[in-house]
């Protein structure tokens, strides 16, 4: 009895923690705002230290911008660069992203192919001194519904994407896995 009654207390407490006030009223409130701006870290797998990068998404009127840097490359060499399935980093090699983020069941292309994967991003290229620097504006990735890149794994691999060969385009070993997540200020907030 006395244990019926500790629990009863717990879930009123539970209902007012989870409500915005003595009136919570779930109808009112909408799902999740879309998300306007996602950060991935990114993090060097197994035998890549020295190598870091960040990649930003910001949701535009024309589709996703976004803006991918990484460092610690080495010089002038060529990198596919992908969302994958997901945003799980936590193999030594990144084979935990799993293939390709391809919502739509695609071959594999490149970002202005007109059938590829939500995911195929193309390439990212170092300069002199191993630093490699990609703005573009994407129309197949989205922040919210099925094909949203939220809670998603970007990788960069070892070597270049051909952007042709099935399904992955030739492009190896992932060298830096990161995961996409809501970037601060990134959520307009109704609270
Ligand atoms: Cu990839």
């Amino acid at each position: 009895m006395q244990r019926k009654l500790l629990l009863g207390t717990t879930l009123t407490l539970a209902a007012a923690l989870t409500g915005c006030g003595d009136s919570y009223d779930a109808s009112t409130h909408h799902a999740a705002p879309a998300p306007t701006q996602l950060v991935a870290m990114l993090h060097p797998t197994d035998g890549n230290d020295g190598k870091s990068g960040y990649v930003i998404f910001r949701q535009e009127d024309n589709g996703v911008f976004l803006s991918a840097h990484v460092e610690g490359l080495p010089s002038n060499s060529t990198h596919g660069f992908h969302i994958h399935e997901y945003g799980d980093c936590s193999a030594p090699d990144a084979t935990s992203a799993g293939g390709h983020f391809n919502p739509t069941g695609a071959p594999h292309g490149g970002p202005d192919s007109g059938e590829r994967h939500v995911g195929d991003l193309g390439n990212l290229t170092s300069d002199n001194n191993g630093m490699a620097h990609l703005e573009m504006t994407d129309h197949k990735l989205s922040m919210t519904g099925a094909h949203s890149i939220l809670g998603r794994g970007v990788i960069v691999h070892a070597q270049p994407d051909d952007l042709v060969s099935q399904p992955v385009g030739e492009a190896g070993a992932r060298i830096l896995c990161g995961v996409v997540g809501i970037a601060q200020g990134g959520v307009n907030s109704s609270h």
